[in-house]
């Protein structure tokens, strides 16, 4: 049964256009387009059976819909970061909220910085990508949090060309990696882990959610597409471009708990 159960995810801000946008594109052009492309997320969430708790927007930070930045979660508990970038700080006490009453909440503490984007599960161990916003201090605090719970911490270095682990991988099923090599070293992923190499040029393609067998894609990365099909697996793209343009990808825009 998929680990994706409930989620909360925050609704697109009309100041979307003035998110913050280093990486995939100049920044959104077309916040209705955004709006229509999230409400679609949802939808999609709620498809796969996704019990989904939507938080209220907030016009004072462009970047809030992007939730998975600011909470890491391990069964039944999760560790509030420190955002890599200091806009985005004032976005946590909304999503603070949406999950008190649901999980054991901690703090990390400076000089912690970490964006939820950095980190993703694998198993008994979270892959934690140390990356312009995420640094080894916040690797070590997630260490001390989820240890005690039985999971290890693999630390990954992120190029500098990239925001985020996610931006660059996910693992759409347990066991698999979905990664462009070329951002990779050789020993980046733990020894068990089966990778599915896509073109650099589909980078944007290997951010995925997985749902079993079902796989939530963005549209439009055939070669992506085509190895996950090729494995049996249903995917179901969605268009992204807005959010793209943002600089965010799938898993960005919720928390799975
Ligand atoms: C940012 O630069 O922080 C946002 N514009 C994008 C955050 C994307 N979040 C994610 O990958 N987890």
């Amino acid at each position: 049964m998929s680990e994706h159960r409930r989620a909360i995810v925050r609704g697109v801000a009309d100041t979307f256009d003035q998110a913050v946008a280093a990486y995939f594109g100049t920044g959104p052009s077309d916040v209705d387009e955004a709006k229509r492309q999230h409400d679609t997320y949802v939808a999609s969430l709620r498809k796969f059976g996704v019990k989904v708790k939507e938080l209220p927007t907030d016009n004072d930070y462009p970047d809030c819909c992007f939730v998975e930045d600011q909470v890491v979660v391990c069964d039944g508990k999760g560790l509030l970061t420190i955002s890599g970038h200091d806009t985005r700080k004032g976005e946590q006490d909304v999503v603070k909220a949406g999950l008190e009453s649901e999980l054991e909440l901690s703090r990390m503490t400076p000089p912690a910085r970490m964006d939820g984007g950095d980190v993703i599960k694998f198993g008994d161990k979270y892959l934690v990508g140390i990356s312009t916003r995420t640094n080894r201090e916040a690797a070590q605090q997630l260490r001390d949090f989820v240890t005690p719970m039985g999971y290890t911490v693999h630390e990954i270095p992120i190029p500098s060309n990239a925001l985020h682990l996610k931006s660059i991988a996910s693992s759409p099923a347990p066991g698999l990696i979905l990664a462009p090599r070329v951002y990779f070293d050789e020993n980046s992923f733990p020894e068990d882990a089966e990778v599915i190499w896509v073109p650099e040029e589909e980078v944007y393609g290997a951010n995925t959610i997985g749902f079993d067998n079902d796989i939530l894609v963005a549209d439009g990365y055939p070669h992506a597409h085509k190895a996950l099909t090729d494995r049996g697996f249903n995917i179901h793209p969605i268009e992204m471009s807005q959010i793209r343009a943002g600089d965010g990808s799938l898993t960005c825009l919720s928390v799975f708990y």
